[in-house]
């Protein structure tokens, strides 16, 4: 699973835009796209990661590489749970 964070993706005709861009590198790939966090994610297995962002900025959009795709999409930084061990 890649996984891209695509901040400049805004509405239904961005996600279909990309995910076209993305079919056109493997047209096997499984493409899931969160719109409201601006996630796109692509399990594909001809296509690696540089292939994937190419096509993304291709179509007009600036991809981000995510790291994980399992991690929260609004990750804590570390410091306790309320705060108060962060100084
Ligand atoms: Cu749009």
């Amino acid at each position: 699973m890649i996984a891209f964070e695509v901040n400049d993706m805004t509405c239904g005709h961005c996600v279909s835009t990309i995910t076209r861009a993305l079919k056109g590198v493997d047209k096997d790939a499984k493409v899931a796209i969160d719109l409201a966090a601006h996630r796109v994610q692509v399990d594909s297995s001809s296509a690696d990661a540089e292939e994937l962002a190419d096509a993304i900025k291709d179509a007009g959009y600036s991809p981000t590489p995510v790291a994980s795709a399992t991690a929260p999409v609004a990750a804590k930084a570390s410091g306790g749970c309320c705060g108060c061990g962060s100084r």
